[in-house]
C-alpha cells in the first residue's frame, strides 16, 4: 500500500488574476513567483506540486497563461504563476503586456522572496532562458530551479543536461528533475524546496 505524502503539501487557494502589475494584490508577507519560457510547465506543475486538481489553466499550445495568477497557500506563503517568456507567435501587443507584467512583478513586489524558475530538461542553453537568466541573476533575488518533463528523456540524458544547466547558469548544485507524471518528484520537490527556503530566510535574517 502506498503512503500517501497528501498531509505535507500545503492546499492552495485561487485569490486573482491580474492583466497588469498595479491590479494585482497582495496576501501574505512571503511570495514565491513561478517563471518560465512558454510551455516549459508551469501551471501543470503548480497543479501537481500543490494537489490542486485543475486550479491553474494548462494547454498543448504555448502561451495559455496570458495574466499573474495569485494563489494562497495553507502554510502562510503566496505563489503567483506568470504567463511564458519567449513565445514568438503572439501579437507584439500581447508580448509587450506579459514582458511588462513579468518585469514589473519581478523588480517591484517587494513581497517577493524567491523565484522558481522553471527549464525544459530537453532543451539546455536555448536563447529566451540565456537572456532570462542574465535578467535574473541581475536581479538578486534567490532562485530555485527546476527542471520540467524529466519523463520525456531517458535517465543518462536526463543526468547529462543536468549537467550542462549548471554548466550554463553556475547553479551550487544539479538542479531538481520534475515530471508531473511521477508522484515522487512531489515529494522531493518539497524535501529541497522547503530546505531552500530555510536557507534564503537564514541569510534575509542573519
Ligand atoms: N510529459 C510531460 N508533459 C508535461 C509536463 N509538465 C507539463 N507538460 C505538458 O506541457 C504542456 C504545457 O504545460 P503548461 O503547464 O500549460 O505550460 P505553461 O508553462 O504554464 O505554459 P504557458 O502558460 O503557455 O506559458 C501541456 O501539454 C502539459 O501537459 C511533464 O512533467 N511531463
Ligand atoms: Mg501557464
Amino acid at each position: 500500500m502506498e503512503i500517501s505524502e497528501s498531509n505535507s503539501t500545503p492546499r492552495a487557494e485561487f485569490v486573482t488574476s491580474a492583466a497588469y502589475f498595479k491590479e494585482l494584490s497582495q496576501s501574505a508577507d512571503r511570495e514565491y513567483a513561478v517563471l518560465g519560457r512558454s510551455n516549459v510547465g508551469k501551471s501543470s506543475f503548480i497543479n501537481h506540486v500543490l494537489e490542486s486538481g485543475a486550479i491553474a489553466r494548462t494547454s498543448k499550445k504555448p502561451g495559455k497563461t496570458t495574466l499573474a495568477n495569485l494563489y494562497r497557500l495553507s502554510d502562510g506563503t503566496a505563489w503567483v504563476d506568470l504567463p511564458g517568456y519567449g513565445y514568438a507567435k503572439a501579437s507584439l501587443k500581447e508580448k509587450q503586456r506579459w514582458g511588462r507584467l513579468i518585469a514589473d512583478y519581478c523588480t517591484k513586489r517587494d513581497n517577493l522572496s524567491g523565484i522558481i524558475w522553471l527549464l525544459d530538461i530537453r532543451h539546455p542553453g536555448v536563447k529566451a532562458d540565456l537572456e532570462a537568466g542574465h535578467w535574473l541573476f541581475a536581479l538578486g533575488k534567490p532562485v530555485f530551479p527546476v527542471l520540467t518533463k524529466r519523463d520525456k528523456l531517458p535517465k543518462q540524458k536526463q543526468q547529462q543536461h543536468s549537467s550542462a544547466y549548471t554548466d550554463i547558469f553556475g547553479f551550487p548544485a544539479d538542479p531538481l528533475r520534475y515530471s508531473v507524471m511521477e508522484h515522487n518528484s512531489r515529494e522531493k520537490f518539497w524535501g529541497r524546496f522547503l530546505q531552500w527556503r530555510d536557507e534564503v530566510l537564514g541569510e534575509e535574517e542573519g
